[in-house]
């Protein structure tokens, strides 16, 4: 099998406060299916050494070959902010990889990349009345990667030239996005966005007080993104509170 041999989860299991149990599969249709067609408890994570059908946002394509890390996993958080999950799963790749010497950086609104290219792709899938939320994680490892992607993809072999020991990375990830989850929602935006790109000369739409407004993205501020009204004025807008 190439690449992925986890050993010894425990003593991680041990330290985390969220993720107790970690399922791991030769091979499944997608994580996030997996996950979302059985009976598991919150802090549940499955990872698959292939997937035949992996999943990208609005029913893309994601290729899961051996050599990557698949993997996704199951929290029950009923009153946060959808998004605050995207941003926990976002800040804890960005800070593990970072770990292993790679310029990281998030690029709106759920990928990873490095050097513009995308090495990391995240699925987030609430069910709003259950507060079920399976988050979905793809890393480029070991493994080859696609051509003609939307954004050109990269992995994290190519970037550290040299053969990631996949079980390691995976246990490092896995322990910073728990870490993410004991933290303020502030604390992880405001590390989410001090690495966030992508949202200069955007166009963001976003409701305030009932009403729809609309304007350009200029960059990150504190506590969210700012946008440039048509006025001239300026606004600063939570993550989850616009869309892009
Ligand atoms: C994503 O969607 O980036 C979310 C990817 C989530 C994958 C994980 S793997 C574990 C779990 N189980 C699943 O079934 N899914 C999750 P999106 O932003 O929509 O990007 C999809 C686009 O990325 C595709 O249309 C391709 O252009 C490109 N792509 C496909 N495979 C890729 C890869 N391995 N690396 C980089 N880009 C890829």
């Amino acid at each position: 099998m190439d690449g992925i041999n986890i050993k010894n989860t425990g003593p991680v299991l041990k330290k985390n406060k969220f993720f107790d149990k970690i399922i791991i599969l030769d091979k499944t249709e997608s994580t996030n299916r997996y996950l979302a067609e059985g009976k598991f408890t919150s802090g549940t994570i499955v990872l698959a050494k292939k997937q035949v059908s992996g999943m990208g946002r609005r029913g893309k394509k994601w290729e899961s070959p051996e050599g990557g890390l698949w993997f996704s996993y199951l929290l029950n958080k009923k009153k946060k902010n959808p998004f605050y999950h995207v941003m926990c799963a976002s800040a804890g790749v960005l800070s593990a990889l970072r770990k292993y010497g790679a310029a990281a950086k998030i690029k709106w609104p759920n990928d990873i990349i490095i050097g513009g290219k995308k090495a990391c792709g995240i699925l987030a899938e609430n069910d709003y009345y259950t507060g079920r939320v399976i988050t979905g994680i793809g890393i480029n490892v070991n493994n080859p990667v696609p051509r003609g992607t939307d954004t050109p993809a990269v992995s994290l072999r190519c970037v550290l030239k040299k053969k990631i020991n996949a079980g390691k990375m995976f246990l490092s990830v896995i322990r910073e996005i728990d870490r993410n989850f004991s933290l303020s929602e502030k604390k992880v935006r405001e590390y989410w966005l001090k690495n966030l790109t992508g949202i200069a000369g955007r166009r963001i739409t976003f409701v305030k007080n009932g009403n729809t407004f609309s304007g350009t993205g200029e960059g990150t501020g504190k506590n969210g993104i700012v946008v440039s009204l048509e006025n001239g004025e300026k606004t600063e807008i939570k993550p989850g509170d616009f869309t892009i």
